[in-house]
């Protein structure tokens, strides 16, 4: 298959730095102003530390902003954050965090078709045009997966297959019916789908070219396994809720790194502990500053993603910087025995190992006040019909390659295929027993 390049905005993705100071300075001072004006949560943060709008002048005063976190969304749940009378906001949509409140955006008219056109860009990048057929298998609902890829396929003109996420027996017939050429959904669907596929022997009868996949991280050795088994070139999309959904940052077809698209989405990558700017190429927490959001403009929202940025040139021509794909969440890093660890080190590790498939789970339990990581892994179904000195070898490995991996010894479950429960959405992969 040939990957023809396209850009559907070249005058702004291909903009020089300079064009793009000068466009996200125009609109952050325009923003500051309207926050300041309609959202008395921003006027009280902004006077509590001395700053009046006049202070902000372009994109090098985004320092002397207050930042925004995630409980200040909970906090002012659920419109307490608006910039527009509540009857101009047109829909909300959320993310169910682990426990509580939901945390809730809400968007105007204007907002979802910035939006549209944002994951349009992001299909274009992944080579797609109105001639394909997208088969999107992101929940519908208040979770912006599906509605954030429906509003983008749309945007780009190409045949949309509402699916939403669940029943894989219905998704393998609609995708070899409709004769799907790309699909959406996050990477650890696409490996239950591809699995499903696969016993069904329906690979090969499929059009697929490419899969948009995100919503949760994954690493480069998760992508190359699931572009194999599928036969398509994997995408990988990022965007959060509170910022706008999908389509905050997507791969061209060099996959090397995230293009964010920064006329709409002021990034900068800080240390989370000293709240200072690192160098390009270092690792930070990701924040952003919403230019154009109209409902719910956020200015300096953490993430809590850890990312780097790349601001050298791409070879798909586009100048938009590049973010590296996410190491994870601060929240996702566990600390074990004092030592921090990112289920994404686990998987890069696992899957380096011949034997291991990519389902795990990650348990950590507290016993006689030490930390206990088990690596619970399926194996190919040969290790458990052969002799047992291959399984306890196939044991050994794997806890010395994690070992490697991450400096600590962990347990090892090898347990069978299949063993493991399948996500149809984001992929729960670390159960904490500890009481922290
Ligand atoms: O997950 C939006 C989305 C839908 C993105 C579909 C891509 C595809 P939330 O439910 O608000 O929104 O969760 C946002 O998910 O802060 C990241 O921690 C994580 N996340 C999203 N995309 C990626 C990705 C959607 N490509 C949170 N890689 C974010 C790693 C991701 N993590």
């Amino acid at each position: 298959m040939e990957w023809q390049e396209r850009i559907r905005r070249p005058e702004i993705e291909c903009m020089s730095r300079d064009e793009m100071l000068t466009l996200q300075s125009e609109r952050l001072v325009k923003q500051v102003a309207n926050v300041y004006e309609h959202v008395p949560f921003y006027n009280r943060k902004m006077k509590e530390i001395g700053v009046e709008p006049g202070d902000i002048k372009g994109v090098e005063d985004i320092h002397k902003l207050p930042f925004t976190t995630k409980e200040d969304l909970r906090e002012n749940y659920p419109f307490g954050l608006l910039a527009v009378p509540k009857s101009q906001v047109a829909r909300v949509q959320g993310t169910s965090g682990t426990t509580g409140k939901l945390t809730l955006a809400s968007y105007t008219k204007h907002d979802t078709e910035i939006w549209g056109e944002c994951v349009a860009r992001a299909l274009t990048m992944a080579g797609l045009t109105e001639e394909d057929i997208i088969h999107v298998c992101y929940g519908y609902g208040l979770f912006t997966g599906g509605l954030g890829l429906d509003f983008g396929a749309r945007a780009l003109g190409a045949l949309t297959i509402p699916m939403s996420a669940g029943n894989t027996q219905r998704q393998m017939m609609c995708l070899e019916d409709f004769g799907a050429t790309a699909m959406a959904c996050t990477p650890s669907y696409a490996l239950h789908l591809a699995e499903a596929l696969e016993e069904a022997g329906l690979v090969d009868k499929l059009k697929l070219k490419a899969g948009i996949f995100g919503a949760e991280p994954w690493t480069v050795e998760m992508q190359k396994e699931i572009e194999e088994r599928l036969k398509i070139n994997a995408f990988d999309i990022y965007g959060l809720c509170e910022i706008m959904g999908p389509g905050v940052a997507m791969e061209c077809i060099h996959h090397n790194g995230l293009h964010i698209f920064e006329d709409h989405f002021l990034p900068e990558i800080l240390n989370p502990t000293t709240n200072e700017a690192v160098k390009d190429g270092d690792t930070g927490e990701l924040v952003f500053t919403t230019l154009t959001k109209e409902a719910m403009p956020l200015i300096r929202y953490r993430t809590k993603d850890l990312t780097s940025m790349d601001r050298t040139q791409c070879a798909c021509g586009r100048t938009l910087p590049r973010i590296s794909k996410f190491k994870g969440r601060t929240d996702d890093m566990k600390v074990i025995r004092g030592v921090n660890v990112f289920p994404t080190q686990i998987e890069t590790a696992l899957l380096s190992i011949q034997g291991a498939l990519p389902h795990y789970l990650l348990i950590v339990d507290r016993e006689n006040n030490l930390d206990v990581l088990t690596v619970m892994v399926e194996v190919d179904e040969q290790y458990f019909s052969d002799e047992i000195r291959k399984l306890d070898d196939l044991k050994k490995k794997i806890g010395n390659v994690i070992k490697q991996a991450i400096g600590v010894s962990v347990r090892v479950k090898l347990v069978e295929p299949k063993s493991i429960e399948r996500s149809e959405g984001k992929a729960k992969r670390v159960i904490d027993n500890r009481n922290l």
